[in-house]
């Protein structure tokens, strides 16, 4: 069966029902009483990103604003502040970390916040430099152990600060450099294993700093290609079920290194619309499991990548495009005007075209 075939065979988008399940899901995360609740209550910060960046991407700005009373989230996200650290909690009265740190600060550039006067930001910055190492690396915290996640969320949060200059962005990019694999991926430290999720952090780093020249793009590219699945899904690593999620992690990182057109965009739409929920929505990680908020925004998120759904009947269906260095809206990139790289080798995305682009070099 040819590939448009097989899309078209799939089920239609249901953009409302995921609204709505969103919408609904907030209000649940906030409820320590709930099953999600409970289960989220000390990453509910990150949480409250996925579902805030998902609807951005779903529904009007002005609607986001009343389906989920942002100004009263803003709020919230001011009492995860951790005065002792600087750094941002997963929640309320606990200590800051770096991935919330980054959380909160996307919340508050989605929700146009990032002056707010209540917050010390120099004091964010300070705690972001911190966590550097000697040799280039990140901790998450105080006392953390060391991985390329933090790395990007550093970078990602001191861009959206306009304070990249506070840390030590060469020695930052060695070690970056250093977790290469010989197979084009990368891992969460030197000589760990290459995975989808870890080669985003490293690729869209890599992106910030304007570094994307200690990559391979052919080698990558081919190891992200081999993650497609018979499903249509991506997988994270070789010899391992596909997930939803994988849909963000490698399509941004193709997408950054322009080779999107590695794998086949129509069988992975049709595998991700096949993870929703029809009745309720929501998004899972594989066909007929259970969906959650972090599997919806990695789909949404996916599809908006693919652009596949800008076509046929579904036409429209998002008001805004993600932007995959620093997956927040691409406007809300543009005006804050932040600083990236990709490389050119299908066609521009023109969601792209602000970035400064690299010359490949024929190795
Ligand atoms: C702002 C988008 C954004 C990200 C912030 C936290 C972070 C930076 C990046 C996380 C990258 C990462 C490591 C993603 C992978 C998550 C995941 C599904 C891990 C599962 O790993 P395994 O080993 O699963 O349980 P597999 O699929 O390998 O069997």
């Amino acid at each position: 069966m040819d590939e448009i075939k097989l899309l078209e065979q799939a089920p239609l988008f249901c953009a409302d029902k995921h609204v709505s399940y969103i919408v609904r899901l907030t209000q649940q995360l906030s409820s320590p009483d709930s099953f999600e609740g409970a289960l989220t209550e000390h990453l509910k910060m990150s949480g409250v990103y996925w579902a805030l960046t998902a609807l951005s991407l779903l529904t009007a700005k002005k609607t986001v604003d009343e389906l989920m009373n942002t100004a009263e989230i803003v709020d919230w996200v001011i009492t995860c502040w951790d005065e002792t650290s600087g750094g941002f909690a997963g929640n309320t009265g606990q200590d800051g970390h770096i991935l919330y740190t980054l959380s909160a600060l996307q919340i508050l550039a989605l929700t146009d916040n990032l002056n707010d006067p209540r917050i010390q930001f120099d004091r964010v910055v300070r705690f972001i430099a911190s966590l550097q190492q000697t040799d280039g690396s990140f901790v998450g915290d105080a006392f953390g152990e060391i991985d390329t996640r933090f790395t990007y969320c550093a970078f990602q949060s001191l861009a959206l600060l306009q304070a990249l200059h506070e840390i030590d962005i060469h020695a930052a990019v060695n070690y970056l450099k250093r977790t290469l694999n010989f197979d084009g991926g990368c891992g969460a430290n030197i000589g760990g294993e290459s995975h989808a999720g870890q080669v985003f952090c490293g690729v869209a780093a890599l992106s910030i700093a304007c570094r994307l020249d200690v990559i391979d793009g052919d080698q990558l590219g081919w190891w992200l290609s081999e993650r497609q699945v018979d499903s249509g899904g991506l997988n994270g690593r070789p010899e391992k079920q596909a997930d939803v999620c994988y849909s963000w992690w490698i399509l941004s990182a193709l997408s950054i290194i322009g080779r999107v057109s590695w794998i086949s965009g129509d069988r992975l739409a049709g595998y991700i619309l096949k993870c929703q929920d029809g009745d309720d929505g929501g998004i899972a990680d594989r066909p007929d499991d259970m969906p959650d908020v972090f599997h919806t925004f990695f789909g949404v998120a996916g599809l908006s990548l693919l652009g596949t759904l800008h076509r046929g009947e579904n036409i429209n269906r998002f008001s805004r495009t993600i932007d995959p260095v620093y997956a927040l809206p691409s406007d809300i990139v543009r005006n804050l005007k932040l600083p990236g790289q990709v490389m050119i080798h299908d066609e521009l995305d023109s969601r792209l075209a602000i970035y400064c682009t690299l010359e490949e070099k024929t190795r």
